[in-house]
């Protein structure tokens, strides 16, 4: 190579870096928000067939947008979806296959070496907020500060007293970065509340907006319900951890409606701000509904379990003008695929070594994921997909379970004696994966 063309080079990637940093490229980045509901089942929301809960927002977001029926949370409950989210990775792969609790793991979170979402927006000069639900840590040290988010509003824990803020373990659990401050209000507004003011003074700069609602987790309370958690108070002794209300069905409802309220006011903010033809906008749940009060439709099962009601849940993509409206998708997705889909969106370096795909072309062009195995695992359940195969081991010395999914989606006739050479297959490719994550006979 001779000089000249070596000057030019420098000067061709000098003049892409000097336009890299500039406010206008910045600008023409997306924003990407990705809001997660905690707990909500599969039927929970009305535009997923629920008649007794009105979602006018997300109904809207789903119509203008992909409505998807065959995505997956990649945990059956909290943490472990939250990790995999985070990090693109099975979470057993990252050390959090269980909960993450207050009580007897803060010691313990999501491991700082791993990279996250956030990390890999804040390298292209994003600017990163969370507000809500952490979950993967409640040691200071594991703080979403540390973990690529410039700024945190919420609560460390599983779940919250929605008015005192409270753990149930009775601490103290409403942050500000990573010291501990004291706000009045109901969570859910809260958390939308500080997600709009984060979208208004960003408003002139690319950002990535992560809110992980705490709506409708339990404890079963509403705008009006009185606090029942006090600082240092005892689960099952000084108050009950799923709420003492007893209009729970009701109050229910009320939790989903407050926080599809709240999404309305998001969107409504970015249109007056004219932000949303330049924001990707992605809703999900972190896990299945739960026993008695919410409803997974035609799911067999709940959170905590790797039947369908553990893990399919709702999940809608908006990005008017970028993608078509009125879509429905089957692909089957998952939450890991979530990391590397955003910067695919963004343009950015792919994570390395991931577990996760990106679906930005299926977004995009309703292109096709190509066929994969997928898996959950659960204490001692483990679960498989393969096409609409799904196998399901109830225990590790369980007889297998084989349901087709296309025919069957409530999991109800056992294939098994039928595909003896399918379960065969499927059982080594289990025992493959669960050699790879490295979590062969762990239980939690
Ligand atoms: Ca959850």
């Amino acid at each position: 190579m001779n000089k000249r063309i070596i000057k030019l080079v420098f000067g061709l990637v000098s003049l892409f870096i000097l336009e890299s940093c500039s406010p206008e490229i910045k600008r023409n980045k997306p924003n990407v928000i990705l809001i997660m509901a905690d707990d909500l089942g599969y039927g929970d929301l009305s535009c997923y067939g629920s008649e007794k809960i009105n979602t006018p927002n997300l109904d809207k977001l789903a119509a203008e947008g992909i409505r998807f029926t065959d995505f997956h949370s990649n945990g059956a409950v909290c943490s472990p979806t939250r990790a995999a989210l985070l990090t693109g990775k099975y979470q057993q792969r990252v050390g959090i296959p269980g909960v993450v609790t207050a009580k007897h793991h803060r010691h313990h979170g999501l491991a700082l070496s791993e990279k996250t979402f956030a990390e890999s927006f804040k390298e292209v000069g994003y600017v990163t907020g969370i507000f809500g639900k952490w979950h993967v840590g409640y040691d200071t040290k594991f703080n979403p500060i540390h973990q690529g988010f410039d700024e945190y509003v919420g609560f460390l824990a599983g779940n919250v007293d929605y008015h005192s803020h409270v753990d149930q373990e009775g601490f103290e659990d409403w942050w500000s970065g990573d010291e501990l401050t004291k706000e009045k209000g109901y969570s859910t507004d809260l958390i939308t509340n500080h997600a709009i003011d984060f979208i208004t003074r960003h408003k002139d700069e690319s950002f990535l907006l992560y809110i992980p609602h705490e709506a409708p987790h339990y404890p079963i309370q509403g705008r009006s319900s009185k606090a029942e958690r006090e600082i240092g108070g005892k689960n099952g002794v000084d108050f009950i951890s799923f709420g003492s209300e007893e209009n729970k069905e009701q109050l229910y409802t009320e939790m989903v409606e407050v926080m599809d309220e709240g999404i309305g006011r998001i969107i409504n903010t970015l249109k007056n701000l004219k932000l949303d033809k330049n924001t990707f906008v992605f809703f999900c749940s972190d896990n299945g509904g739960t026993p008695r009060l919410a409803s997974n439709g035609p799911l067999k099962g709940f959170k905590g379990s790797v039947w369908e009601g553990g893990h399919r849940v709702t999940a809608i993509a908006w990005y008017p003008g970028i993608i078509a409206p009125k879509q429905e998708s089957n692909e089957q997705i998952l939450t890991m695929d979530i990391y590397p889909t955003l910067t695919d969106l963004i343009g950015t370096e792919k994570p390395q070594n991931i577990d996760g795909i990106s679906f930005k072309n299926h977004l995009l062009e309703g292109e096709a994921l190509p066929e994969r195995d997928l898996f959950w695992k659960h204490g001692v359940q483990t679960a498989m997909r393969l096409g609409d195969w799904k196998l399901v081991l109830e225990k590790k010395e369980a007889a297998p379970l084989l349901f087709n999914l296309k025919m069957d989606i409530g999991e109800k006739e056992n294939l098994a004696n039928e595909n003896p050479e399918l379960l065969k297959v499927m059982l080594e490719k289990i025992s493959l994966w669960e050699k790879d994550v490295n979590q062969v006979g762990q239980i939690y």
